[in-house]
């Protein structure tokens, strides 16, 4: 039988090249040569077409049995050919274990949120705690509580992103502060960090800044003791040689209302272009709560007072760190921030 003779010397043949094939490359192409789809053994199913009908059961089944017995022999060789490559390599192979691995990109806080943290760690150390609340806030708590007219200009659309009529992107973060009014028992001293919306923008104005805002309740508070705790926080920010000043100004919240002066800390009060030569900066606003914000939340002004005072923390961190477009806190560009890593 032809057929069985060429089947017996390829088998033959192919074990041979397989027992003599010595790298995994080599043995790899003798499987796609013999066992493989178009492999020649597997070319030997279509011999049987020539052979005699009864013959053909058993041919096809010596072609599998020999299919088997090759792809046996090829496992053996294709360990033993493994396990000498990779003897190999352990012998030929060094890995140097002092080379520094690849540098792993590591994030940092972002310097506004390290300013908030100074200013709230600073006034933590007079006794005021955090509150928070939310970014869109109700009418009654971001203007009507704090006592702005129903005209006033700060609730005009070209000021204040609404949402609908009755809710706003807060302005402030002072509605905060009525919240915990309303929820908490008195006296208090508390801090309102927080993210605020405003229509403005240009290089010291963004639609959504950050304030540090503080609230103080008692049975009786002063203008001084609000200028020793504004006083208190300035030297701890910008350093002790800080002189504090105050200044009459206007708040709706707020009645007497002061703007807060600080010595410039670039020039330490001499004059300099970020100061305008006064020796001078503005750094915030203050008051004695108004009457009419205690009434709103249900307090009797005739048994409570406070005081409350307002931040910028973008201006605070600006004039800190000699940083003059606010757009940078918001680019995200790696090369600033890596330089505020705080
Ligand atoms: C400022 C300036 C003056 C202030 C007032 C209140 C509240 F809720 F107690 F009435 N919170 N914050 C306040 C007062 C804020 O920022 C420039």
């Amino acid at each position: 039988m032809d057929q069985l003779n060429t089947l017996n010397k390829m088998t033959e043949e192919a074990q041979a090249a397989i027992l003599g094939a010595d790298s995994s490359k080599a043995l790899y192409d003798l499987k796609v040569k013999y066992l493989g789809k178009q492999g020649s053994l597997t070319q030997m199913m279509k011999l049987m077409g020539k052979l005699p009908k009864e013959e053909r059961p058993k041919f096809g089944q010596m072609v599998n049995v020999a299919k088997k017995e090759l792809q046996a022999v090829y496992d053996n060789r294709e360990k033993a050919i493994g396990d000498k490559e990779l003897e190999g390599r352990i012998q030929n192979e060094t890995i140097d274990l002092h080379l520094p691995g690849p540098e792993s990109f590591v994030g940092s806080k972002h310097p506004l949120r390290s300013v908030i943290q100074e200013m709230t760690q600073i006034l933590s150390r007079l006794g005021f705690s955090v509150r928070q609340g939310p970014m869109i806030e109700e009418d009654r708590y971001n203007f009507e509580a704090l006592n702005f007219p129903k005209d006033h200009p700060a609730r005009d659309m070209q000021d204040t992103f609404y949402i609908d009529p009755e809710h706003v992107l807060r302005t402030h973060t002072s509605p905060i502060q009525i919240r915990t009014l309303e929820k908490e028992k008195l006296p208090l001293r508390i801090l309102a960090p927080g993210t605020v919306f405003r229509v403005d923008s240009d290089v010291t104005h963004s639609p959504n800044f950050h304030q540090v805002e503080g609230l103080l309740v008692n049975k009786q508070v002063s203008m001084a003791e609000l200028k020793g705790v504004v006083g208190f926080f300035l030297r701890n920010f910008f350093g002790p040689k800080t002189k504090v000043r105050f200044r009459p100004s206007y708040f709706p919240f707020t009645e007497p209302s002061a703007e807060v002066d600080c010595t410039c800390p670039k020039c330490a009060g001499k004059g300099c272009r970020l100061c305008s030569n006064t020796g001078w900066i503005e750094i915030a606003g203050c008051g004695l709560v108004h009457p009419n914000v205690f009434k709103s939340v249900g307090i009797d002004p005739n048994e409570w007072e406070g005081f409350a005072f307002g931040f910028g923390v973008e201006r605070m961190a600006m004039i800190k760190y000699g940083i003059t477009d606010i757009r940078h806190f918001y680019n995200n560009d790696v090369r600033f921030l890596e330089q505020l890593i705080l």
